[in-house]
């Protein structure tokens, strides 16, 4: 069946590849599965078209026959067990790795999205430079708790998972911050996680549409 994922006309990162639907493109390549993109617009996203798809007016939503789904941890999820290559077999071990998925995006993410918000939409507000430092302290915490659970491991768990694909994604917003400099087992797991050959394709997909090449999707 028919797999229709939604991304932006144009990302307002123009291509860095921080749209979330890039996560859900990394997804379908680690499992082999070929998709197709419904680019949209601003306008288009907030149309009832689309809010019938996403009821918040956002991207990514992934369509496959009958099933509509938005969220990308849940199309992840939903990507991961439909498919072989994203779940360990192992029913605890696969458990673990369902829960790095959610620790991603409920535990790790909110403060990295928190420390965007202040940085770009609340720079010029007179409150900001005091609340700055406490929200890159409050992404600071997370990196210190996360860097020491990851140690010296390749991946969170054992092998590459969902759980790596959703955590890796979520750093990859901190890139360009200064602030995962300081965790070099968390930059060289960002590294290990963008050297993925299923990475590379979806960050050259989407990079695709910015820059007005052509796709092959
Ligand atoms: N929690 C949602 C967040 C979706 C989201 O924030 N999407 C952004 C693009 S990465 C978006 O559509 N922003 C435009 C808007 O909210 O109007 C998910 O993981 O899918």
């Amino acid at each position: 069946m028919t797999i229709t994922i939604t991304a932006f006309e144009r990302s307002p990162d123009g291509g860095k590849g921080l749209a979330r639907d890039t996560r859900v493109r990394w997804a379908l390549e680690e499992v082999g599965q070929p998709y197709k993109v419904r680019l949209v617009s601003f306008h288009a996203m907030k149309e009832p078209a689309h809010l019938a798809l996403h009821p918040f007016g956002q991207i990514p939503t992934y369509e496959e026959g009958d099933l509509a789904l938005f969220e990308t941890g849940a199309i992840v999820f939903h990507i991961a067990e439909r498919h072989a290559g994203l779940l360990p077999d192992d029913a605890n071990a696969r458990a673990r790795a369902i829960t790095w998925m959610f620790a991603a995006v409920n535990t790790v993410e909110p403060p990295i999205i928190e420390l965007g918000t202040a940085r770009l939409l609340e720079g010029d507000k007179p409150w900001n430079k005091e609340r700055l430092p406490l929200v890159e302290d409050r992404v600071r915490g997370r990196l210190h708790q996360l860097s020491a659970r990851l140690s010296d491991a390749d991946w969170l768990d054992g092998a590459f998972s969902a759980g790596d694909l959703m955590m890796v994604s979520v750093l990859l917003r901190l890139k360009s911050s200064g602030i995962l400099d300081e965790f070099s087992n968390l930059t060289a797991y960002l590294a290990r996680g963008e050297a993925r050959p299923a990475y590379k394709r979806a960050f050259a997909a989407q990079l695709a549409v910015n820059t007005g090449k052509p796709t092959t999707e």
